[in-house]
């Protein structure tokens, strides 16, 4: 089995052997065996007396030594991972909230509102009064109003939980006591309660996991909400995917992590720094490509082409072209910087929360982002004229991609067909068959998986079942690099009947060519996007999230935050593919809760399908009962 579905990426990977070069496969094989203790999340490591190893066949031991057995060790430690998942997204919504509060109080002039529509949707979803209010009374409003969901004291619900949900599923989640007020005390809470001795019920410990990941969720809201008013709401947009969007022409500069913030920033500041890389003998300029979901970012709002996802992100130093990679928080491999030092390119850090020896750290802090990025871009120019023009190996493969579709953007298109009720011609194909339902896909690369493989697989079988797809993440950057993001990949994958709406939207869009059959929805924090859409349907529909025909998938998931994405997609209401098991095999209660227990308790609920085909067909039978207890044709 190969590294990669896209096999044009392997004559980098052949380059790296050649040059004693190990990447993240090489490393995955030199670590096997893995331990199977930790892959069953039965080895507990929180008190020093540990580590402590549950012996989950022999007569080993049954329990640790405080006395805590598997269930308790496992349900830990993956509300640990949950907490950590959560900690992230909210953190990264938190820093676009008081962004956005200095922008409000005129203290910082790097960044300012762009979308003022949006600015007044979020005040009015969340109850903000802006009648007779400025722009930036408004501003400040909706950042407290944000802000409030880290710190409420009070035990009502977060703005962004019970204002973006429907009406039953917030009383759901009222009911269970899940129902999150306050992100940073859950997250607290979980370090709290799974501290040696305290917590030792396995039931407990996963419901505050809920409420947890809940805070996830609220971070999401705010992350893409508030990104949103700041750089503008995504709209359809045409750009490229691959590695072959690097050009041999131009000082390549990759932006890389999770946070728009500073992207935005190194984009328009090489707009102005155009002239200096072409007096440096780079005839193109500058060329900016994304990697992971800050290139999802720059992609949906920009048109910045995305390079790579995930687990080829290494691949784009091998290219022997970028000159720099400029990284911010999140999914960034350590190896980088040493990879780099093979070659000319610089990896800058930019977050003090995020850096990494061996490369330059450069803080792009709201005072000095501009400053700084140009400071950047300058020593990218000067590392152009370093390139060893005999490393240089680019593949040629890019494709087509066309992104862009948030919330508004898919609504906006609608309206042009039912001005009065847009949702109205989606539901219409739903009831009717011509789109049997919906699958979002989400999530990461696994290094136990070849890469994008899963993705691609699953997506094709769907397709041709008239299944339309949405997608965040590295799932977005899977379709984007393997030709399933354009109009071509709607004639050669999707059903008839699928073919026949995509044809009618992409004619009512103005765009003469159908859209494509998987829509690029943005970063792993846009999956707030896709909530907002099912949202928008059920209350339509008059119905709750678990009764619409759509399911999320996670396939090829990886990181801490996969699974706090994952947890609180079930605890909305769907049901969650994730393509292996996490570390929770130690313990079939745990297993059970993730199941069927949350099954019966809110609707949605885990499916661990590690075969891709056997997956979408998992998916295409579930999509089917929805319909029929819809009461509508399967
Ligand atoms: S970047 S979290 S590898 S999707 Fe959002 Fe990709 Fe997963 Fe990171």
């Amino acid at each position: 089995m190969g590294n990669c579905y896209d096999t044009s990426n392997n004559c980098l990977i052949n380059k790296a052997h050649d040059e004693n070069i190990d990447l993240v496969w090489d490393r995955y094989e030199k670590m096997k065996p893995q331990c199977g203790f930790g892959e069953m999340g039965i080895c507990c490591r929180i008190c020093l007396k540990g580590p402590c190893r549950i012996d989950p066949y022999g007569d080993g031991p049954k329990e640790g030594i405080c006395g805590a057995d598997a269930d308790t060790i496992v349900a830990r430690n993956l509300v640990r991972m949950i907490a950590s998942g959560t900690a992230s997204h909210s953190l990264h919504g938190k820093e676009i909230a008081k962004t956005l509060l200095h922008v409000a109080k005129g203290e910082t002039d790097n960044y300012k509102v762009k979308d003022i529509r949006k600015l007044k949707n979020i005040a009015e979803k969340l109850n903000i009064d802006t009648e007779g209010k400025t722009i930036n009374q408004i501003t400040e409003e909706v950042a407290m109003a944000s802000l409030m969901d880290y710190s409420r004291l009070e035990n009502t619900p977060c703005n962004w939980l019970s204002n973006t949900l429907t009406k039953s599923r917030l009383k759901k989640l009222t009911d269970l006591g899940v129902a999150l007020n306050n992100i940073e005390s859950s997250v607290t809470d979980i370090m709290s309660r799974t501290h040696m001795g305290t917590d030792a019920d396995a039931i407990n410990i996963l419901l505050a996991g809920l409420k947890c990941a809940l805070g996830d969720y609220v971070g999401m809201q705010i992350s893409t909400n508030l990104s949103d008013t700041l750089f503008g709401t995504p709209e359809p947009i045409i750009s490229e995917s691959n590695l072959g969007v690097i050009n041999e022409n131009a000082v390549n500069i990759a932006v890389h992590g999770h946070n728009p913030l500073l992207s935005e920033i190194i984009v328009d500041v090489a707009d102005e720094m155009e002239e200096e890389a072409i007096k440096a003998g780079a005839k193109d300029g500058i060329n900016i490509v994304g990697v992971c979901c800050t290139g999802n970012e720059v992609l949906l709002r920009r048109g910045i082409p995305l390079a790579t996802n995930f687990l080829s992100q290494e691949l784009a130093i091998l290219t022997g072209a970028l000159e720099a990679m400029v990284v911010d928080v999140q999914c960034i491999m350590p190896s980088l910087a040493k990879i780099a030092s093979c070659y000319h390119t610089e990896l800058f850090t930019t977050m003090p929360d995020a850096k990494i020896s061996g490369a330059t750290h450069i803080e792009l802090n709201e005072k000095n982002s501009v400053e700084n990025a140009r400071v950047i871009i300058k020593k990218a120019i000067e590392k152009y004229k370093m390139r060893d023009k005999n490393k240089v190996l680019i593949p040629k493969r890019k494709s087509k991609v066309i992104a862009g579709f948030s919330t508004e953007s898919i609504i906006k298109l609608l309206s042009k067909i039912d001005k009065e009720r847009p949702l109205k011609p989606i539901i219409d194909n739903i009831v009717n068959g011509n789109i049997k339902g919906v699958v979002l896909f989400a999530g990461c690369n696994n290094v136990k998986i070849m890469q994008d493989n899963n993705f691609v697989t699953m997506a094709k079988k769907l397709l041709d079942n008239n299944i339309l797809i949405l997608a965040t993440g590295c799932a977005a950057g899977a379709y984007a690099k393997n030709e399933l993001m354009n109009s071509e990949a709607t004639f050669k994958y999707a059903g008839e009947k699928l073919k026949e709406v995509l044809t009618l939207l992409g004619k009512e869009a103005g765009l003469d060519v159908p859209l494509p059959p998987v829509l690029h929805m943005g970063s792993c924090v846009d999956n707030s996007r896709g909530v907002d859409l099912a949202v928008a349907l059920a209350n339509e529909l008059g119905v709750d999230l678990d009764q619409l025909p759509l399911v999320a998938s996670a396939p090829e998931l990886m990181s801490e935050k996969a699974i706090s994405i994952g947890t609180w997609v079930a605890t909305i209401g769907l049901p969650v593919h994730i393509g292996m098991l996490p570390p929770v095999g130690g313990s079939q209660l745990t297993i059970d809760v993730l199941t069927s227990k949350l099954k019966e308790l809110l609707g949605g609920y885990f499916i661990v399908e590690e075969n891709p085909i056997k997956a979408a067909n998992k998916l295409i039978g579930i999509i089917k009962e929805k319909r029929v207890d819809l009461g509508i044709e399967p």
